[in-house]
This record gives structure tokens, C-alpha cells and sequence, in this order.
């Protein structure tokens, strides 16, 4: 008899629902679950092949593992579990005793699975408010914008399928979000209207919608223009801005010299596409903005995003049904936040001061910020050359950071140059090479999770349907294991992680909820009911939505997004003729995951840059040729195939992100790796820190294949 259970995929930030099928012969096969609140049946190939796969990935890390010979040899040794955390927890020890505990710092990325507040908590019980995230990359620009301006919006999306008019910025649904996709496709076919804010021609377009191909990095000044509009021809919502906004005079007078004339010029669009996206925004009442990837991880990116949240508020928008939801929670659940924020699992204040980055980005690091996590470049710094203090110790657990981080090259240096590097993974990535010791740990299918999916809304579960392979064990049961050792070196300075157990610890999630782990493993996930117009409390010094932030004032920093004729990206000098996007999603990848995965190579099996056929002809670069990319100041380059692609705009490339391959002797080949060109350093985003990785300019050559680095050469 075939089991079927239900489950939750954990491969992207979809979070589909899945019901996994185990035969007779204990054989598993996983598709989307229709009855899910947040996917409604969603699902793709990273879910039902990618995860199975991951299981006998190749190198997968199956034993604890210690480093013998020289740092990123590629020399270990089997190690017993207490072996490891003994020799783990020395190093560990040893960087406390000559630096202090503000010297040891953790990465993690995706940091709202559980994995991330285990990490968290383990470098406070030492001591440390370091802990490196990759929201800076991904999220870090809406999620500030969100917080300061008070809407404390879900996870975005969710409404579409209540939608008149779904407005799309810089977000490629076909590729990122399976379940948003189908949603959209289902909107439009019951004649909901779609506009598209993107340079490039995304499969989204031809659903048959208005496509907005807004310059690379103008976003701010569209949304100004739009602002402009809706102001002059008070469009806003009176009742909304009356009640619960703050500064709407301010703004008023703020948006004046932001015609559509002018944010036209500024963003390459028609001033009648700005107005009538205002108009016909602005008046349909079941509006939804959809705010993507693309406008993260952009200097300037949170004031952009403030742009349009004050847009979104401005027009009446927020928490109606078809607008834009706000998070909707069960109370006495603990999510991530909850832990990162909540007093009793915190550091002390003058600790969390010193945050690497805290004073720069007061609301990114410090301890009001938003991610509470340190400013990555300046970490970074700090493990090169001892500024502001020495990091010497690194922790790091779900993250490849030597990949997906900009500026690879020196990221590995900073990894080489630790006295004590540790990482808990489940397969040999680069940064693992480099480690003193390697912690096996579970694949997806091997957890029991519980989720709080702002989606649905709905708490969600993930069944551990396969017993660990090898000595896997899960970040919590590693955290606890490893903080035992250290308490023995006398090394714990704070009991934060009190947890004794991974199901322990899902049960302090579940705090006073009232829900079970007992009925969420039968159930898989239970609803979260909610109302809409919930207005009861805007958690910002005003008590009120605010159009002016008061709280980017205090930080003596813009308290309305503004644009000027500077702020126009320049054009690109002429050794450099393109202006590169990287991150573009491939439905097969996940950033730097299943890229040696035979299934996935198959689909997919080497790098893509795409530039318009007629630029490309214009540089002498033919579909199909391996091209070399190089940026500004940059010794190093990365390789990739070129496609003609007339969904590109003229003048533009468009890139992925994330590859890497192991060589034949196992060590990690980078040369595809669009990040060994990419900068880390400034300029930054004022607010949050983030350098830009989209509109650099780039130059492209041909190269003859294969050469070394290139898949002919370099796979298995
Ligand atoms: N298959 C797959 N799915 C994924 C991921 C993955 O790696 N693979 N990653 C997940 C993660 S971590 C994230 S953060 C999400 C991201 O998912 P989304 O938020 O949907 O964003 P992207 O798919 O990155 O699409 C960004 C879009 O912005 C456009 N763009 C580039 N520059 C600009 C600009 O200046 N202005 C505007 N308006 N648009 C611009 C690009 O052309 C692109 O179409 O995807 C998630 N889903
Ligand atoms: N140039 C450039 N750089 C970028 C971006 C870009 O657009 N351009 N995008 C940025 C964005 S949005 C993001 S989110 C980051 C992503 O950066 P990363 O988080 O580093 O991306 P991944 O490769 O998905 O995950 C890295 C490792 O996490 C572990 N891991 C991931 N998922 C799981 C899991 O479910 N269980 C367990 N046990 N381990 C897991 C695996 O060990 C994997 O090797 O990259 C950023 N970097
Ligand atoms: S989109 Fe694919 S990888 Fe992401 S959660 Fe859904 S099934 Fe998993
Ligand atoms: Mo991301």
C-alpha cells in the first residue's frame, strides 16, 4: 500500500505544499497538494527531482570530516561526531580567549527556516551579534522600506488572485514563484489587467500585458512620477491618508516637481504610460503590487521601494481585499522574528552595539534594525584586516558564500586567512573546501519543520520523510551539540539556545498557539484565519503609516524618496558597452544549489548571458559562442554562453547567478562564477549597505570553447 503524506517543499522560498508518495518498495515521488493554502497545487522540477536528488547528491557529506594538510587542500579525515565538536569547539575557544567573543561570527542564509535561529542563537550564547544573512541581497531593500514606513506587509502576491489589476515590478514570476505564476495566469484569464515594470520582455508580458521597459536602476523615478499624478489629480484615497498616515502635506509638496515629463525622460517611458498607470492604478480598487528581486540590492533601493509603499498606502491600497495583504499571524507562535527580536533571547544592548556595521546601518544592523545582522562587506573587512575588529572564527551553516556573495575572490581570502573555520553542510561546496572541520547535516527531506507561511496564511509543516544519511544530523541537534562542547571549555557566556532537541525546539515555536506538532503532522498545515482593513496598530513613532518616515529622519537620512537628474545611471563608458543584470532565475537552479546534478544539467547544462541579436552582431558576438565577461577595475572574469535573446532590450545582458563545478581532483572549479567579477564594497545602499549587482557595466569577448572552466572542460 502506497503512504501519502502530506509536506512542504523547502527548495526555494515558494514553499509549495506537496504530498509525498512512498510505494511499497519505499520508493518516494512527491508532487504539488492542490487542498495547500499558500500553493494550491504549485510546484516544479527543483521540488520533485531536486530534492530526491539531493539525497545521493554528489558530494554529499555524510561523516564529520577534519581538515589535514594546508586549508582547502582537499585533505580530511573521518572524524567522529565528538572528535569534530571537540576540535570545533577548540577553535572556537581558542578565538574567544585571544580576541574576545565579538571575534566569532556565523553565516546563514534564508535565514527564516529554522536553521537561521539556530545559528543566531548559537553565536549570541557565545557572546556574538554577528551573524552574516543574505537579505542585504535579496529582500533587505523592501523589508526596511516596509518597516519604516509601517505596513508590515505578508509575503506579497497573495492577493492576486483577488486582483483587477495586477502591477508587476522587477519580479520574473515564471522562473521565481511557481505558485504566484499560475495565480497570474488564472487572473488574466478571468480578465484581470496586468502591467509589467521591467527592462526585460518577461514571460509575464505575454499574458498579454502593458509592458513598462523602464531603464535598469529609474524605478524611483516611475514611482515618483506616478505619485506626482495621483497627487495633482487627488486620486487618493482622502478617508485612508485622513485616518491613519502621517506627512501627507510634506508629500504633497515633495512630489511637485516630479512630472511625468521629467520621470520619463529619467526612465525611458512615455509620460502617458506613467499617467495612466497612476490613473488606472489609483482607481481600481482591487490593485495589486507585486514589488520583485529586481528593485533589491540597487543603491537607492529602499528609498525606491519607499516610493512605492507610499503609493501602495497613498491610494487606499493596503489590506483590501485585491491590495496588498498585511502579515496576517497566529498569536502565540514564534517565527524567526519573533526569536531575533524578542527580549529574552537577545544580548544586551551595548553588546548588540557593536555589531560589525551597527553604527553605519543603524536600521540594518544595529540593535532597532531591521535584520539585526552585520553588515556583510564590513565582516568581511574585518576577517582581512582586523577593522573595525579582528573576525577570526566563522560558523557557517546553509550558505555558500564564496559563491553567491559578490566579489568572490575576496571573500575567499577572507575565509583563508581564519584561524578557525567551521561549516555544517550537506554537500562539499567551496566553502566547505575551506574548512577546518566539515558538520554533516539532513537534506530537506530528512527535517521536521514547522513554518509560519505568510502566504497562506497558514502554519505549515515538512514531514522528515527520510531517516539522515550517513551521521547527518539537523542544525539544531548540531547547534546543541556543539554548544555542550564549548560549555565544557567554559566558553558559553549566555544561555540562549535552550532547546535541548530539533523537536523540542519546533515545540517552542508552536509556544501558546494552541496547535499541536501531533496535528500539524497529521494535518500538514493549518489555516490561519484573518480579516482584512486590520488598522489597529502601525508600529512606527507616529502610530501611523508614514508617508514621511520619521524614523529615517532621526537617522538623519531622507525622510521621502527623492530623485535628481544625478541619480540617472550613466551611460555605460565605451570599453564597457553593456550594462549587465545578473540573478536572472532559471527555473532548474537555485542560486548556487543542483548545479552539478545530472537532472538539472540535462534541462540546462552550462551558464547563459543573453544580449539583444543586435547588439550582440554589433559587438561581433554570435549565438551559441562562449563568451569571457569582465567589469570595471576587475582582473577577474567569469564565461558563459551567449543567446541571442530579443526579450533583452538593446545595450543590456542578462545573467544568472550561482554556478559553480567540482574539478575531477574535487576541488571547486568558480570560473563560471558571475560573482568572482562583482564588488562588494561601496557605493552602498545609505540605508541597509547593499552594493548594486544589476545595471554594471560589463564587457564581453569571445572565447574559444572549451577552455579550461567551461563545462566541456571542467565536468565529470
Ligand atoms: N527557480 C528559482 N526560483 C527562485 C530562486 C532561484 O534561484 N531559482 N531564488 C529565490 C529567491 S532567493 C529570490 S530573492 C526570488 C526572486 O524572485 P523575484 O522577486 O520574482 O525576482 P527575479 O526572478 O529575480 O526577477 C527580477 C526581475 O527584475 C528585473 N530587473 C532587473 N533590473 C531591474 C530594474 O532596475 N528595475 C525593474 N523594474 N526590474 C529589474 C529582471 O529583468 C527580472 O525579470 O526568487 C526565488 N525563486
Ligand atoms: N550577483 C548576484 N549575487 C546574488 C544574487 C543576485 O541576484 N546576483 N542574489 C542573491 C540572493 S537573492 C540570494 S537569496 C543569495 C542566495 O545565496 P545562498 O543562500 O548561498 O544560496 P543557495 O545556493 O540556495 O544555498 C547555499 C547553501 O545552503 C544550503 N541549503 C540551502 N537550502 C537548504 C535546505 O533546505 N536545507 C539545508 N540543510 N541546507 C540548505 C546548502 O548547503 C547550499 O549549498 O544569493 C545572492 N547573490
Ligand atoms: S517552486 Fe519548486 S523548489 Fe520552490 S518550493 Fe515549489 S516545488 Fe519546491
Ligand atoms: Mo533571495
Amino acid at each position: 500500500m502506497a503512504e501519502v503524506i502530506r509536506s512542504q517543499c523547502w527548495e526555494c522560498s515558494t514553499f509549495c505544499g506537496t504530498l509525498v508518495t512512498r510505494d511499497a518498495a519505499g520508493r518516494l515521488r512527491i508532487c504539488g497538494n492542490p487542498d495547500h493554502p499558500a500553493s494550491k497545487g504549485a510546484f516544479c522540477i527543483k521540488g520533485a527531482a531536486g530534492a530526491l536528488a539531493l539525497v545521493d547528491a554528489p558530494g554529499r557529506v555524510l561523516h564529520p570530516l577534519v581538515r589535514e594538510g594546508p586549508r582547502g587542500a582537499g585533505r580530511w579525515r573521518r572524524a567522529s561526531w565528538d572528535e569534530a565538536l571537540a576540535r570545533a569547539a577548540d577553535g572556537l575557544a581558542a578565538v574567544q580567549a585571544r580576541y574576545g567573543p565579538l571575534a566569532i561570527a556565523g553565516a546563514v542564509s534564508s535565514a527564516f527556516f529554522s536553521r537561521g535561529v539556530q545559528v543566531v542563537q548559537l553565536l549570541r550564547a557565545l557572546g556574538s551579534p554577528n551573524v552574516l544573512i543574505n537579505q542585504d541581497l535579496c529582500q533587505g531593500c523592501r523589508s526596511v522600506s516596509d518597516m519604516v514606513t509601517g505596513l508590515d506587509l505578508g509575503g506579497g502576491g497573495e492577493e492576486i488572485e483577488r486582483a483587477d489589476l495586477v502591477v508587476l515590478v522587477g519580479s520574473n514570476l515564471s522562473a521565481s514563484n511557481p505558485s504566484l505564476w499560475l495565480q497570474l495566469k488564472a487572473a488574466r484569464r478571468r480578465g484581470a489587467q496586468l502591467v509589467v515594470v521591467d527592462p526585460r520582455r518577461t514571460p509575464a508580458v505575454d499574458l498579454g500585458a502593458e509592458h513598462l521597459a523602464i531603464r535598469p536602476g529609474t524605478d524611483r523615478a516611475l514611482a515618483l512620477g506616478l505619485l506626482h499624478v495621483v497627487v495633482r489629480e487627488a486620486l487618493y484615497d482622502r478617508m485612508f491618508v485622513a485616518q491613519y498616515c502621517h506627512g501627507f502635506a510634506e508629500l504633497a509638496a515633495h512630489v511637485t516637481p516630479y512630472t511625468p515629463e521629467r520621470m520619463a525622460a529619467a526612465t525611458g517611458l512615455a509620460p502617458a504610460q506613467i499617467v495612466m498607470l497612476a490613473r488606472c492604478y489609483a482607481t481600481t480598487p482591487a490593485a495589486t503590487l507585486v514589488l520583485g528581486h529586481g528593485l533589491d540590492a540597487q543603491v537607492g533601493g529602499v528609498q525606491t521601494v519607499r516610493a512605492f509603499h507610499i503609493l501602495l498606502a497613498l491610494t487606499g491600497h493596503l489590506d483590501v481585499p485585491g491590495g496588498n495583504r498585511r502579515a496576517k499571524r497566529l498569536p502565540g507562535f514564534r517565527s524567526y522574528w519573533d526569536f531575533i527580536y524578542a527580549p529574552e533571547y537577545r544580548l544586551d544592548r551595548a553588546t548588540e552595539e557593536q555589531i560589525l556595521g551597527g553604527r553605519e546601518f543603524p536600521l540594518w544592523c544595529g540593535p532597532d534594525g531591521w535584520a539585526r545582522a552585520c553588515h556583510n562587506p564590513t565582516a568581511i573587512q574585518a576577517m582581512l584586516t582586523g577593522e573595525p575588529y579582528p573576525v577570526r572564527a566563522l560558523y557557517v551553516s546553509g550558505v555558500n558564500i564564496a559563491v553567491t556573495y559578490p566579489d568572490t575572490p575576496r571573500t575567499l581570502a577572507a575565509l583563508r586567512g581564519l584561524d578557525c573555520l567551521i561549516v555544517a553542510t550537506d554537500t562539499m561546496t567551496p566553502v566547505a573546501h575551506l574548512a577546518d572541520v566539515v558538520l554533516p547535516k539532513t537534506v530537506a527531506l530528512e527535517e521536521e519543520q514547522v513554518q509560519w507561511q505568510p502566504k497562506g496564511p497558514c502554519i505549515s509543516y515538512t514531514a522528515a520523510v527520510l531517516p539522515p544519511r550517513g551521521e547527518a544530523r539537523n542544525d539544531t541537534d548540531i547547534a546543541v551539540a556543539l554548544l555542550d562542547a564549548l560549555r565544557a571549555r567554559g566558553v558559553v557566556r549566555h544561555e540562549l539556545l535552550p532547546w535541548r532537541s530539533h523537536t523540542e525546539f519546533l515545540r517552542v515555536q508552536l509556544g501558546d498557539s494552541g496547535l499541536t506538532l501531533e496535528e500539524l503532522r497529521t494535518r500538514g498545515y493549518v489555516p490561519i484565519p484573518y480579516q482584512y482593513r486590520d488598522y489597529a496598530r502601525f508600529r512606527t513613532p507616529t502610530g501611523k503609516v508614514e508617508l514621511y518616515s520619521t524614523r529615517l529622519a532621526q537617522h538623519g537620512l531622507p525622510p521621502l524618496p527623492a530623485w535628481d537628474e544625478a541619480d540617472v545611471p550613466p551611460a555605460p563608458p565605451p570599453e564597457y558597452p553593456l550594462l549587465l543584470l545578473t540573478g536572472t532565475r532559471s527555473i532548474v537552479y537555485h542560486h548556487s544549489r543542483f548545479r552539478d546534478h545530472a537532472w538539472a544539467r540535462r534541462k540546462e547544462p552550462e551558464p547563459q548571458i543573453h544580449v539583444h541579436p543586435e547588439t550582440a552582431a554589433a559587438l561581433g558576438l554570435h549565438d551559441g559562442a562562449w563568451v569571457e565577461g569582465r567589469l570595471p577595475d576587475r582582473p577577474e572574469t567569469f564565461a558563459a554562453r551567449l543567446r541571442y535573446d530579443e526579450r533583452v532590450p538593446p545595450g543590456v545582458a542578462s545573467t544568472g547567478m550561482g554556478w559553480w563545478l567540482t574539478t575531477p581532483d574535487g576541488a571547486p572549479d568558480l570560473a563560471l562564477n558571475i560573482n568572482n567579477c562583482t564588488s562588494y564594497g561601496p557605493p552602498w545602499d545609505p540605508v541597509i549597505g547593499c552594493p548594486a549587482t544589476r545595471g554594471l557595466p560589463c564587457q564581453l569577448r569571445p572565447l574559444p570553447a572549451p577552455v579550461a572552466g567551461t563545462p566541456a572542460s571542467a565536468w565529470r
